[in-house]
């Protein structure tokens, strides 16, 4: 069978008018970026990069010296192209400007460089994310503020995961569509056209440890879910949790599930664990894409209006049967 590849994919939704040069520039940069990311990710201890880098990010958090080398290459890779106006970065509290002397475009990339990196050092897979977002028109420098857009808003989403192979999954608003690497090739070969979450499933995704934090509605659910066969839900469950989101979200696009970081007692202050603009946001958008749904467990998590870049937001999403029910526990049904 011919293999497509990327390139040839991003030519014909510009041809189908769905996305502009720019747009494809923007995610073959991107594309490129992940690509270098994987050859240092796949390194591990060869190269040095594992281990903490003596630094904490704007969460807090002990940065690995991959999350640093993950965010300065995409950084470096985007800054010069023309086709953006500004980026945001998990790694980065404040908006990452572009240069002075490089054009700049119309739009807004946002990304996680190396969502996942705790489990760097053991091996485990981790993932990229990016989310793009139109900037708002005006000639002057994009502030935060032009990046608080609700995620319906977003003109493109996906990921990168780095694991047995390391695979591109993408959205444009015209479904979800995976592509693998050919590293002899150095291309993305497009391997999963049009991907979709079943909408029933017997996985679901949760740190169970977090169990006496969880609000009543979860604890309603997942306790119904562990019931198995003899319980409400007539036929039995299994659980994952890889924790690392981009490997949790992709096995849901796969093969079907839901992943839940709800809020909870832990969490309750900061609003919930995961980021809004650049983990829920673009996962909602490619979840969504593929039939799947995307909540808060009150709210639709396209339409939340976001007030900080690096707000975090309660993550439920995939198959819609398990979602619509988890959400109708919230409301009390
Ligand atoms: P916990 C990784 O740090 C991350 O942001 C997500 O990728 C992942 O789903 C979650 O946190 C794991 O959190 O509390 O299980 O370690």
């Amino acid at each position: 069978m011919r293999r497509v590849t990327l390139t040839q994919f991003l030519i014909e939704q510009q041809r189908a008018g769905r996305i502009n040069a720019d747009l494809r520039l923007l995610l073959e940069v991107v594309a490129r970026a992940v690509k270098a990311i994987a050859v240092n990710v796949s390194k591990g201890a060869l190269a040095g990069v594992l281990g903490e880098a003596g630094t904490d990010n704007v969460q807090g958090e002990a940065q690995k010296k991959l999350d640093v080398i993950a965010n300065e290459i995409l950084v470096q890779a985007n800054e010069w192209g023309g086709h953006l106006a500004a980026m945001a970065s998990e790694e980065v509290e404040t908006v990452c400007r572009i240069p002075f002397d490089y054009p700049k475009g119309g739009y807004l990339l946002l990304f996680d460089p190396l969502d996942g990196s705790s489990n760097i050092d053991v091996n485990i897979s981790v993932g990229t994310i990016f989310s793009v977002l139109r900037n708002p028109p005006g000639d002057d420098e994009p502030q935060e503020q032009d990046f608080l857009q609700p995620g319906h808003q977003q003109v493109a989403a996906g990921y990168a995961v780095y694991g047995p192979a390391t695979q591109l999954v993408l959205t444009v608003g015209n479904g979800v569509h995976a592509f693998t690497l050919d590293r002899e090739m150095g291309s993305f070969i497009y391997t999963q056209p049009y991907m979709t979450v079943p909408e029933d499933t017997k996985e679901y995704a949760i740190n169970a440890s977090n169990a006496r934090f969880w609000e009543a509605p979860v604890k309603r659910y997942v306790d119904e879910l562990q019931q198995g066969k003899s319980g409400p839900r007539g036929k039995d469950f299994n659980m994952r949790w890889v924790a690392s989101m981009v490997a949790d979200v992709h096995r849901v696009l796969t093969r079907g599930g839901i992943f839940m970081y709800p809020l909870d007692e832990k969490n309750r202050d900061k609003g919930g664990k995961l980021r809004l603009m650049y983990e829920a946001n673009p996962m909602a958008m490619l979840v969504e894409q593929a039939g799947g749904a995307a909540s808060t467990g009150r709210e639709r998590i396209l339409d939340v209006a976001p007030v900080a870049l690096h707000q975090r937001v309660p993550v439920i999403l995939g198959s819609k049967d398990e979602v619509e029910r988890v959400v109708a526990y919230h409301t009390g049904a």
